[in-house]
């Protein structure tokens, strides 16, 4: 729905689920198997290219089998709601993912050549855990979020997602009951998260770790306040209220009935942000340091670690993670991959403000990025990491970027080898490109080429913005986590990070 998450994931992650259910998830096959198990699905994929058209497949039954049979599918009885059949081909087929190949073709592996999971036959005719490309896009063939009947192979759709539930009428009611409990605490999530990025502050993650405590908080009471008002009205029957969004509604109801009440939004706020305030209060600091370095200085004590930093000003707090150890510390790191949990297939908005978590994988921003290295003198350290345990780094004594204006452009020199050798040089002078913006020395898009976004030459000699490959992958050139000049084109890294400090 939003290009958040990353799918191209290994087998255990698809057996056992990821992500959010108030974002981009899979639920995972293990939950699906169950779910599916005794009783008779059906199934519904609905989907939205991005000029808001919107269509549909539905399939009369649906069900998998166990793992030990590849969790093979089982789809059948077709109805068209515009989209065309993109699932009776995969009828039969077992899950692949990069890790195991059960599909059924005997050349490829289509996991690693279409970049997805899935019951693939030979290979697809659904895409839908590819790559989230953004639309049309034909530079490497079919490796998007796709559903072929509808919008052709190299069209990557916005929203898309597959839902089942019973066929049987006395199940269904049940479990619509149980879906209604999930949206409604979806939705809670939502709106909380929302008021809280509203307030600053705190990163995405702990949004919505904040958002479930206010949750299991907030339940209970509201539960007993919306009880507890009803008993005491005579005339009415004291029914107890059966769910979350009831007792919330008539709490705010009574609210809304006494004269002089502030209203019942500003209530809700006040109570949220009353439930809020240690969290906040801890946050607040009285210095505004503009960088890990600022901190470091500060406190010699301080461990690695999130910290807020300041790079634009008092009202530019951005939470970054802090590099404490690493040849004497104070490095901001700008750049992080780790877990191959984000996606980092994104438009230029994005890499301009940055994504992702300063716990986690995350760009922190080109704007602040820029800020930070103005009229300073920065180095520029690249921590790497492969899937055997061997690490090495690359270090620059100059780093810097230009303004906007002038495309971001890279200014990097002076290489010391810490055993990865020099994949930086071959970057120096060129401005940034993410493939909605080709400021490349290339006749191509590079970005669209390497699945990636960075300071592109003709192409690269790393792309630490490109695909989480999980390690060694020659299936599609160079759309890794590459460094050349230490693993290779097709050698996905297991963790790189970029950091930076004034120089000492
Ligand atoms: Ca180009």
């Amino acid at each position: 729905m939003d290009g958040l998450l990353n799918f191209y994931r290994p087998w255990d992650h698809y057996k056992k689920g990821f992500g959010s259910a108030a974002g981009e998830y899979w639920l995972g096959l293990e939950s699906l198997f169950h779910l599916t198990l005794r009783k008779r699905f059906e199934i519904r994929v609905d989907m939205e290219d991005f000029s808001g058209n919107k269509v549909f497949a539905r399939y009369s039954s649906f069900s998998i089998d166990p793992e030990s049979h590849g969790y093979k599918l089982h789809v059948s009885g077709f109805t068209n709601g515009g989209a065309g059949d993109g699932l009776t081909f995969h009828n039969g087929q077992k899950f692949s993912t990069f890790d195991k190949d059960q599909d059924s073709s005997s050349r490829v592996n289509c996991a690693r050549k279409y970049l997805g999971a899935f019951w693939y036959n030979s290979c697809d005719n659904a895409n839908p855990n590819g790559v989230y490309r953004w639309g049309a896009d034909d530079t490497i063939n079919r490796v998007g979020v796709e559903w072929y009947n509808w919008k052709g192979r190299n069209y990557s759709l916005k929203t898309i997602s597959m839902k089942i539930r019973p066929l049987d009428k006395l199940a269904q009611s049940v479990e619509q009951q149980r879906g209604s409990g999930l949206r409604e605490r979806a939705s809670f999530l939502v709106l909380t998260r929302t008021l809280l990025l509203s307030l600053g502050e705190l990163n995405e993650t702990q949004h919505l770790l904040t958002a479930q405590r206010l949750y299991t908080l907030l339940e209970a009471p509201l539960l007993e306040l919306a009880k507890d008002d009803d008993a005491q009205e005579a005339e009415r029957p004291a029914a107890a209220p059966a769910s979350f969004s009831e007792a919330l509604t008539l709490y705010l109801n009574r609210c809304e009935q006494q004269p002089g009440v502030t209203t019942p939004r500003s209530k809700l706020v006040s109570v949220l942000l009353l439930l809020l305030a240690p969290v906040l209060t801890c946050c607040l600091r009285l210095v505004l340091p503009l960088d890990c370095n600022d901190i470091h200085n500060h406190d010699k004590s301080r461990p690695s670690g999130v910290y807020t930093i300041y790079p634009i000003g008092a009202t530019s707090a951005v939470q970054v993670y802090c590099d404490m150890n690493s040849a004497g510390g104070g490095w901001t790191v700008f750049q992080r991959r780790m877990d191959g949990s984000v996606n980092f297939y994104r438009p230029w908005d994005h890499y301009k403000k940055g994504f992702g978590s300063a716990a986690g994988e995350y760009w922190l921003g080109l704007e602040s990025l820029y800020h930070l290295t103005l009229s300073r003198n920065i180095e520029l350290m690249v921590d790497m990491e492969d899937f055997s345990g061997n690490k090495a780094f690359a270090r620059y004594s100059s780093f810097s970027i230009d303004p906007e204006s002038q495309g971001y452009k890279l200014h990097v020199s002076g290489f010391t080898d810490g055993g990865a050798g020099d994949s930086m040089s071959h970057h120096n002078g060129q401005k940034f490109s993410t493939f909605d913006k080709d400021q490349d020395s290339y006749s191509g898009n590079c970005a669209r080429l390497h699945l990636g976004a960075f300071w592109y030459n003709a192409c690269h000699y790393t792309n630490p913005n490109g695909v989480y490959r999980w390690g060694a992958d020659n299936t599609i050139f160079a759309v890794g986590v590459d460094w050349l000049r230490w693993k290779g084109w097709n050698y996905s890294l297991k963790t790189i990070s970029m950091k930076i400090r004034p120089v000492q």
